[in-house]
């Protein structure tokens, strides 16, 4: 079942990003095309007003979110570690497969338990990684937050069509 919705889910990027470029490519006219692509990149707050927490559909965020471009800042916020909470963090794991399996074994972590607190964890997509997507997990309870609590979401950042 993780595969299918998987490969659906890059699938879907794949088409929305067919259909973002298609649109971009008609961006002389700017009034045909319903966005203002101004150049100033975005902030996006990772699951909006849910934050970045438990059980969370991450791909349907991203989904809706999308586009996402270079230099775009994702805001990871979580609580700080207490004894009420569940306690959450942020990896990339390396490939399609890893992040399919929720495979922590080559994950990277770029923000521990404390770091989503305050104003949240900031990421910035950057260029180096090139064609392939970031993979964005949670690797808490070894892999249980991100097999069962469902936090995980792959972002394929595009270059920012410039305004003619
Ligand atoms: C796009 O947004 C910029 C900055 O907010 C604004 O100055 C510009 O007039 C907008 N362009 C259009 C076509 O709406
Ligand atoms: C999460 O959302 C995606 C896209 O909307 C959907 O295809 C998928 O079935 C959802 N996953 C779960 C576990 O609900
Ligand atoms: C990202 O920002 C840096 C510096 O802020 C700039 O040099 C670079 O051209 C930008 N890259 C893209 C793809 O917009
Ligand atoms: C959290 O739990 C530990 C051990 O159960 C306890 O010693 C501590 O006082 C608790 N902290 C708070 C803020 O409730
Ligand atoms: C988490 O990262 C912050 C910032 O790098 C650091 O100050 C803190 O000690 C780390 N906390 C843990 C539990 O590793
Ligand atoms: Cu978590």
């Amino acid at each position: 079942m993780g595969f299918r919705f998987a490969q659906g889910l890059v699938l879907l990027q794949a088409i929305a990003c067919v259909v973002e470029v298609s649109l971009a490519n008609k961006g002389w006219d700017s009034h045909t095309y319903p966005y203002n692509h101004s150049s100033a990149p975005k902030r996006f707050t990772v699951g909006g007003s849910q934050h970045w927490q438990f059980g969370v559909n991450y791909t349907d965020w991203s989904l809706k979110s999308a586009p996402f471009y270079f230099n775009d800042t994702l805001v990871f916020k979580y609580d700080p570690p207490s004894n009420t909470t569940f306690r959450h963090s942020v990896s990339l794991l390396p490939n399609l497969r890893s992040f399919l399996n929720c495979d922590l074994k080559k994950a990277k972590l770029i923000a521990n338990q404390t770091q989503g607190g305050g104003n949240g964890f900031q990421f910035v997509l950057k260029k180096k990684n090139k064609k392939k997507p970031y993979y964005f997990v949670c690797g808490e309870r070894n892999g249980f937050h991100c097999k069962v609590g469902i936090m995980k979401f792959a972002v394929a950042p595009l270059l920012r069509p410039r305004p003619f």
